[in-house]
Order: structure tokens, then sequence, then C-alpha cells
């Protein structure tokens, strides 16, 4: 047994989540959130991820990356604040004063990558972890954060579960629901229909999204909006629902001017109007 996300649309999702914000909210009430990967060739897959959990309104989003981001990453969204790391010693001073942790897009899995990935986990920090995060874990696996959202797309999956990737789509509850018991969290198995399954059973089924989706740097910003909705407070299993929803209904929203060519920054905006609960 299954539920549907069964909200007509996400704005009601939202209506009974996210609380209009408090008149005396200020950027420390709505979290801070650190992402983490962007090694060489990949750094525009973290700044997807930071700039997604900013639009769905975390209060503060850093960014730790390799150095040669820094400069083009600050220029292009300058509200974001990026910082490049070299290892364990200067990413430990990001990590304690962040709330969540976005970690893995563009990661890579080498020595840069690895490093990072073993201090951030032991941060004990609410987390989603996916891309390369899913890879080392899939290499050495390890107890993950007490809230922890697993976000694989089907090969994802396959690799951590040790079987192919059509073995996968042949059952996919039956894969999401092994992941969540397996690493005792949440996780969301992307793809058509995508799945979110707690680590107790439960999985919904999302009904919204597209194959526009089908680009690069759509999962970095699906693991942004997760993130963004954990620093403001939403549970695991909660936060994972109401993003997948979000960034689905977004891109259906996004869509409109047609699937092709579809970008992943071309749901920021309708996404922004969807997390406030007005029409897209
Ligand atoms: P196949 O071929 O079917 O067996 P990888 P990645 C499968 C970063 N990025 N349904 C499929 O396997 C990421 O963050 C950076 C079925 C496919 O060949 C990562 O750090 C970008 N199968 C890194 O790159 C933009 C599916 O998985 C294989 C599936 C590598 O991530 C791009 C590919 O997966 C990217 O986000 C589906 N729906 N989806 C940037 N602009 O900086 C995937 N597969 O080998 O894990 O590589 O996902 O591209
Ligand atoms: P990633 O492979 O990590 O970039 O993630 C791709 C994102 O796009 C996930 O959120 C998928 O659920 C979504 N997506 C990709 N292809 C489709 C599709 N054909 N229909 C609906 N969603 C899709
Ligand atoms: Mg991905």
């Amino acid at each position: 047994p299954a539920s549907v996300l069964e909200a007509p649309d996400a704005r009601l999702l939202v209506a009974e989540s996210l609380p209009p914000r408090a008149l005396d909210s200020h950027k420390g009430s709505n979290g801070h959130v650190l992402a983490i990967g962007g090694d060489h060739g990949t750094g525009g897959a973290i700044r997807m991820a930071a700039e997604a959990a900013l639009r769905t309104g975390a209060g503060l989003v850093s960014v730790a990356t390799r150095d040669q981001n820094v400069l083009a990453m600050n220029a292009a969204r300058p509200e974001l604040m990026p910082h490049g790391v070299d290892g364990p010693q200067t990413l430990q001073p990001m990590l304690d004063k962040a709330s969540v942790l976005a970690l893995g897009p563009g990661l890579g899995q080498a020595a840069w990558g690895h490093a990072l990935w073993t201090t951030a986990l032991d941060a004990d920090k609410p987390t989603v972890l996916d891309a390369d995060g899913l890879n080392l874990l899939h290499s050495e696996p390890r107890a993950l954060p007490t809230k922890t959202v697993l976000t694989p797309h089907p090969g994802e999956a396959a690799r951590l579960l040790g079987m192919s990737t059509a073995d996968v789509q042949a059952d996919r509850f039956a894969a999401a629901r092994a992941l969540a018991a397996r690493f005792h969290a949440t996780v969301v198995l992307k793809g058509n229909g995508s799945l979110i399954a707690s680590a107790e059973g439960e999985v919904s089924v999302c009904p919204w999204g597209n194959p526009g989706m089908a680009s690069g740097g759509m999962g970095d910003t699906l693991t942004g909006i997760i993130a963004g909705l954990l620093a403001q407070g939403c549970e695991p299993y909660h936060a994972a629902c109401l993003g997948v929803g979000l960034h689905a209904r977004a891109a259906d929203v996004a869509a409109q001017d047609g699937q092709r060519g579809l970008l992943a920054g071309d749901l920021l905006i309708p996404l922004r109007h969807l997390v406030n609960g007005v029409d897209a």
C-alpha cells in the first residue's frame, strides 16, 4: 500500500506544512544550509543545489567547494556564501555554523570529496545525501545522521543495492523500501512517479513531473529544495514529500513553454511562487 501525494496542487501541501513567516522572522530563524560539493568540472551542480535552497526560503546558504568555483559563484549569485575548502580543517568551521547539509552534488569520489564527505557525515546534522554522496556510501557503508534524506536516481539506487538499473525499475517500491530500511533514512527514488519511502515502510508517490525534467542539474535542484525545507523545520519524510511535490509542480509550470530545452534553473521562479502558496 502506498499513498499518492493527494493535494490537487502543491499549494495545499505547502499551506499544511509551511506557515507564513512570523512578522519578526529574520535570516537566523530560517535555517542555515551548507551545500558541499562541486569538484573540478561539476561546480554547477552545487551552485544549483544552493540556489534552490535559497529559493525555497532558507535564511542563509553557504557553499563549501573548490577554490576555483568561488569567484564565478559570487558573481552569478551574490546571495550565496561560497568558500573554497581544501579538506576537513577548512570545512569544520562551516559545519559548526550550519543547521542542515546538502551533501554530494558534483562532489566526485576522489580524495577531496571523500574527506569532505566523512567530515560532513560525522557532524550528525540533518542531511540530504545525493549524487556522489550516495556513490561514496556504496563504496564505504556507514552510519548516517539521524535525520537523513537519500535522493538516488535509479542508477544510484542500483549501485547501492548491488543490482541493475532495470531491476530497480522493475519493482521501484521494493527498491525504495529496501534502501530506507537498510540506511534507516527517508529515501526519494527519483524518476517518473518519484517515490518517497520512510524507514518505517511508509511510501508516497508523486503524481506530478514530466520528461522535460530529464536534463542535467534537475536532481541537484531537488537536493537544495529538500535541504531548504529541513532548514525551515520540516521533518525528513515531510520535507521529502513536500520537496518532491514542489520540484515536480514547478517543472510542470516551467514546461508550459515546452519540455525540450527545459533547464533546472527554469524551475526557480515557479518554485518561489509555489512555496509561497501563490499562483505560479
Ligand atoms: P543506465 O545507463 O540506464 O544504466 P551517474 P550523474 C542511470 C553531477 N552533475 N532512470 C543511467 O544508467 C552530479 O551531481 C553535474 C533510469 C545513467 O547512465 C554527480 O555528482 C552537473 N536510469 C555527477 O555529476 C549536471 C537512470 O544513471 C546513470 C535514471 C554524476 O551524476 C549533471 C547516470 O548516473 C549532474 O547532476 C532514470 N531516471 N537517471 C553540473 N552541471 O555540474 C539516471 N539513471 O553515473 O551517477 O551520473 O547522475 O550524471
Ligand atoms: P538527477 O538524475 O539526479 O538529475 O535527477 C533527475 C530529476 O528529474 C529527478 O527529480 C527525477 O524525478 C526527475 N525526472 C527525470 N526524468 C523524469 C521523467 N521522465 N518524469 C518525471 N520526472 C523526471
Ligand atoms: Mg543527480
